[in-house]
């Protein structure tokens, strides 16, 4: 990190989507945030599934049977999601602070307060609910 630059302005801070987070063992990442002090910031978008795999089959198959298959057929849903947010509290306990945010507004004014207490250093986790793929999934 650049220790030049001003550091109220200047946060670490990571948007990953749900699998990716599920599978980066958020239970070590934020244990040691409490353990050593680290404030990060993180925004998980969940879109209930791994839907790169999708997308690519769409791609490729456009209108084959699969383009008609639902994430659980094809074994890429994550739904019912965990509280992806609560994960990271059991781990990193007082140090993490958690919000959730369903819509734009409610996303609004979750990051800026998120961003808030990153700057002052805690670790913010902020899951957003996002609309799939999965097509027999409105
Ligand atoms: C430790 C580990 N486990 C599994 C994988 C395989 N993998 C790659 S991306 C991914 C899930 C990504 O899902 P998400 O972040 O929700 O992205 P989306 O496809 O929905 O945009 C998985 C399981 C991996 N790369 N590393």
């Amino acid at each position: 990190m650049d220790e030049s630059r001003d550091s109220d302005s200047v946060i670490v801070a990571q948007i990953v989507g749900d699998g990716t987070y599920l599978f980066s063992a958020p239970s070590s990442v934020y244990w040691l945030s409490s353990r050593y002090r680290i404030p990060i910031l993180t925004v998980i978008l969940n879109n209930k599934g791994w839907n790169a795999p999708w997308v690519s089959m769409q791609l490729v198959h456009p209108t084959g049977e699969g383009s008609r298959a639902s994430n659980r057929d094809l074994h890429i849903s994550f739904d019912p999601s965990p509280d992806y947010a609560g994960i990271a509290k059991a781990a990193g306990g007082d140090m993490v602070w958690t919000g959730v945010a369903e819509t734009t507004g409610d996303f609004a004014a979750t990051i800026k307060e998120a961003i808030q207490l990153v700057k002052s250093g805690r670790t913010a986790v902020v899951e957003c609910k996002i609309p799939g793929i999965d097509p027999t999934v409105g």
